[in-house]
């Protein structure tokens, strides 16, 4: 059956990696596909959102190395917001490098993401290591990764045989890929797979840097987001709990219609 009109619950059995299945879970339960991106720069400023909005997600979407102040006990207060409101943790790292080097990077330094986070964020480009050298990193712990197949942003050079060769690359690891970064429902037909699309505000824009906005009726409905990114739609907002209640209950919506037909 299409992946697009299957209910979340009904789609836990096909996925093939922990982090998925506990996301479609928490999307089932909480009734809320909304994932924020809490690019602040202080970490005062993310955990008092997380206190506000934390109901409301599914998931939050960090980048831990744009943070000013950022200390070890910071990680501890985010795991445990997470488990308090019960969503996961997305560090936006965007791996790039040569297999070796993303072990280290995953696994030391500073940040120690793999201590922390449920699941990252890979690029396909550098070729089928940096998959097996996270495979080897996460080794049957709970984590997973969410490989970019398209981007959101103007002029990217990702293309169509770029998009079909990194979803065959995934296949071979099928053991931790929560899902794909991607904008169309085209990208992969396998409902056990995520797709995770930013790029959303309430209505159609641009940022000036390339960053194009769609909405959620164009995201969910036509292009099957299953987990919406939303940064400074609510971060910039007047009222950020307000306005996350607002994106909640606009992709909820969106996501009953598409499954409804
Ligand atoms: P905003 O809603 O404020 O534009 O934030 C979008 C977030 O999603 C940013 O953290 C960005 O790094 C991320 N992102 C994106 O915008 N487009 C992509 O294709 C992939 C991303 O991870």
């Amino acid at each position: 059956m299409e992946r697009v009109i299957l209910p979340y619950e009904k789609r836990i059995d096909f996925a093939t990696n922990l982090v998925a299945r506990q996301l479609f879970n928490i999307m089932a339960t909480k009734k809320t596909n909304l994932c924020l991106s809490a690019d602040l720069t202080m970490t005062t400023g993310i955990l008092d959102l997380l206190e506000k909005v934390g109901e409301h997600i599914c998931m939050v979407k960090t980048h831990i190395d744009i943070i000013d102040d950022f200390r070890d006990d910071f990680v501890v207060r985010l795991k445990q917001l997470a488990d308090r409101f019960n969503f996961l943790i997305l560090e936006d790292r965007k791996y790039a490098d040569i297999g070796h080097t993303v072990s280290l990077q995953y696994s030391k330094g500073l940040y120690k993401i793999g201590e922390w986070a449920d699941c990252v964020t890979v690029h396909s480009l550098p070729g089928e290591g940096i998959l097996k050298a996270l495979n080897g990193s996460m080794n049957c712990i709970t984590k997973g990764v969410f490989l970019l197949a398209e981007m959101s942003s103007e002029g990217n050079l990702i293309t169509q045989q770029y998009k079909q060769e990194t979803v065959s690359m995934a296949s071979k690891y099928a053991n931790i890929i929560t899902g794909f970064v991607c904008q169309n429902k085209d990208t992969f037909q396998n409902p056990g797979l995520i797709q995770l699309t930013p790029g959303v505000q309430l209505e159609c824009s641009k940022d000036d840097l390339g960053q194009i906005y769609k909405t959620p009726e164009k995201v969910v409905v036509e292009n099957g987001a299953d987990v919406i990114v939303v940064g400074r739609g609510i971060t910039a907002a007047k009222n950020p709990e307000v306005q996350a209640v607002a994106y909640k209950d606009a992709l909820w919506k969106c996501y009953i219609k598409r499954i409804s037909g």
